[in-house]
């Protein structure tokens, strides 16, 4: 909410400059005024029995999970926890996940997500691995789609603002990622007058590699660039598959918005990388080892515990001393989104305040850079020439632009926040075919599968900021909505809206036949190798080593075994390491304590879920499973006995 309010404020402002008069589009609509048609509900019912056509993994903003959501019904499946603590299953509570929050700041139970992307080859979804950034303590997640768990989180050193990642090149041979805030190196001493910003203050961008048959994820290389806000990312495909694409505003290098000078250049800049030889000249040595601290957490498949390290340093590319694979194509203010369409051909670049959408030709920007086309240089960086990069503008299609989307078709979708609408219109020529009312101030929007070579393009939906009347009031807090359109006519339809969690931003949608999670798959017994397991419910025990008290517990239907624990005292610290013995597929159990400092823990068949205990007074406390999990899951119960020291 305050983040929406300082952008809004920050529109306000920036479009009194750029527009003459505040505007706002927020009409309130009466309820029951939308036009939406007969069919729309025929449409987006799925009968009970029946299954949703997509996956929609769906960002959860500032809860810092991932909520994943059935396409055309809304219907919510999951949620997906990645950077934030989770009571539900106590993600980040227990022993086994808790590393997972560890970073080079310590433990962060919380983070801000936006933007989604799925594993790609050959620039097709590949359904292995969804990945996600956290904007604040900067990271970036990988989930495991057939467990839907979070993996694997790296953190980004010298990043402020994790905003502009996780785009991915188009066989995911790297996650690209930029810094929003430009900030003094973590390597430089960052004790400085904020008023040195020019000289002082840097922007990186990193790359980081995929490996191609773990995912696993480690930091390749970093490029130093000049202190602007790096905002969003998108890479190339086909022709154009070896770029990666940054919008930059702030390039007037202000370090007050306050006073508007970031807003105050006509054109902002699209940065162009060339990747492949970004990569290269990391690979032959033009880079300098830097000194940081960022963390690298592991979630273990067979012992189901995550680990954490922290790394130290990191190959620095200083684009002052190597830019021969960066350009700069200037783009007309403050620029947000920069969208390839599937081809690969066309670069939209997204400016807030400007009147007019530029589209980019990745042939004329090559045939510009072969021809020194240029127009000056900021740092060392070529500036390529406007109107040499540019294939077209489509004319005041609407105010405030922030994301543009594309069907197989070659039509292209842009949301605007300001004038909260989506506008069709044809790459071909830039005309505009259709616009639709969003309700209201849509930031991003989605046409399903727009980001491969071939998108789905049956639907689009729309992440909006403000639901105002769309619901039933919840106090003045209001829920973000998502809006479903048909786009398979000619014209936009509105066909469903359904609220989502924290603030969706971005999401990224898969074919439902694309995924198989492992619903069948469970942990055998016998692959379990968390050191705490247990096999049996004979093997089921205590065991103290001074004041810590290890519980090696056994859950199945429906008993916990033991189930009267005695010789607890004051001052232990007592840790339940239950493993359920179950082995079959779909019976977890859970567990908890009576005032217990933690949360629950949910135990999946065969595995082993530590939960740590520190009693704080003398008494029976019960445990209990928190899953009903059969007829007798109420009996699945016991007491331990607290005394004094
Ligand atoms: S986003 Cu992060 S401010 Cu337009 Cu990709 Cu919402
Ligand atoms: Cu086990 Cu309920």
């Amino acid at each position: 909410m305050i983040f929406i309010m300082k952008k809004s404020i920050l529109f306000s402002l920036a479009s009194l400059i750029a527009f003459g008069s505040v505007l706002h589009s927020c009409k309130p609509k009466k309820t029951g005024q939308i036009a939406v048609d007969d069919d729309a509900a025929k449409q987006v019912y799925v009968a009970p029995g029946h299954y949703d056509e997509y996956y929609d993994f769906v960002s959860g903003g500032f809860s810092g999970q991932v909520a994943v959501y059935g396409i055309p019904s809304g219907r919510l499946l999951k949620v997906i926890p990645v950077f934030s603590q989770n009571g539900e299953n106590g993600y980040g509570y227990d022993e086994n996940t808790k590393s997972m929050l560890n970073t080079s700041f310590g433990f962060v139970p919380w983070d801000d997500s936006h933007h989604t992307q799925l594993s790609e080859t050959d620039a097709m979804y590949d359904g292995r691995w969804l990945f996600i950034n956290a904007n604040n303590t900067p990271r970036i997640a990988r989930i495991d789609l057939k467990s839907f768990r979070t993996a694997e989180i790296i953190e980004l050193p010298n990043t402020s603002g994790n905003h502009a990642s996780p785009f991915i090149t188009c066989n995911t041979e790297y996650i690209v990622a930029g810094t929003r805030f430009s900030v003094p190196a973590d390597y430089e001493n960052g004790d400085v007058p904020i008023k040195d910003y020019k000289e002082k203050f840097r922007g990186h961008i990193s790359y980081i590699k995929v490996d191609k048959n773990t995912g696993g994820l480690s930091l390749d290389f970093q490029l130093a660039l000049p202190p602007f806000n790096y905002d969003l990312s998108h890479s190339g495909k086909n022709a154009s598959a070896d770029w990666s694409f940054f919008t930059c505003y702030n390039t007037e290098e202000a370090h007050s918005l306050l006073e508007v000078n970031a807003s105050h250049n006509d054109k902002d800049y699209i940065l162009a990388i060339n990747w492949k030889k970004a990569a290269e000249h990391a690979a032959k040595g033009d880079f300098d080892w830097k000194p940081c601290k960022y963390a690298h957490n592991v979630m273990h498949e067979d012992t189901e515990q995550a680990t954490s390290e922290i790394l130290n340093k990191v190959k620095v590319i200083d684009t002052r001393k190597y830019n021969d694979f960066l350009y700069l194509i200037p783009c007309p203010k403050s620029p947000h989104g920069v969208d390839v369409d599937p081809s690969g051909e066309y670069i939209v670049g997204n400016g807030k305040l400007s009147a007019n959408l530029p589209v980019f030709s990745f042939t004329k920007i090559q045939d510009a850079i072969k021809n020194h086309q240029f127009d000056g240089k900021v740092d060392g960086i070529n500036v390529i020439k406007y109107e040499s990069a540019l294939h077209g503008e489509v004319q005041s299609p609407g105010l405030g632009s922030l994301h543009t989307e594309f069907d197989a078709d070659g039509n292209a979708y842009t949301s605007f926040f300001i004038s909260s609408e989506i506008v069709k219109w044809r790459l071909k020529d830039c005309q505009i075919e259709d616009r639709i009312p969003t309700y209201y101030s849509i930031g991003h929007l989605s046409v399903l599968g727009a980001d491969t070579k071939k998108p789905y393009g049956k639907y689009m939906v729309a992440y909006n900021k403000i639901t105002k009347d769309c619901f039933l009031p919840t106090g003045p807090e209001l829920c973000q909505a998502a809006q479903l359109y048909d786009i398979s006519g000619k014209k936009m339809r509105l066909i469903l809206e359904f609220p989502t969690i924290g603030e969706p931003h971005y999401a990224s949608a898969i074919a439902a036949d694309m995924l198989k999670p492992n619903m069948m798959y469970f942990t055998r017994l016998a692959d379990n190798h968390n050191p705490y397991k247990i096999s049996t419910a004979q093997q089921a025990r205590v065991e103290r080593h001074g004041n810590r008290v290890d519980i090696y517990m056994a859950a199945i239907r429906s008993r916990l075994v033991p189930d009267n624990i005695e010789g607890i005292r004051l001052g232990d610290e007592v840790y339940f390491h239950v493993t359920n013995i179950e082995q079959e597929w779909d019976i977890p159990h859970g567990f908890t304590v009576k005032g217990n400092n933690n949360a629950e823990i949910l135990v999946m068949p065969g595995e082993t879920c530590t939960l740590k205990w520190i009693p704080n007074r003398v008494g029976i406390l019960p445990f209990y499973c928190t899953d009903f999990c059969s007829a007798l899951h109420q009996e699945m119960q016991g007491y331990a006995r607290v005394s004094p020291k």
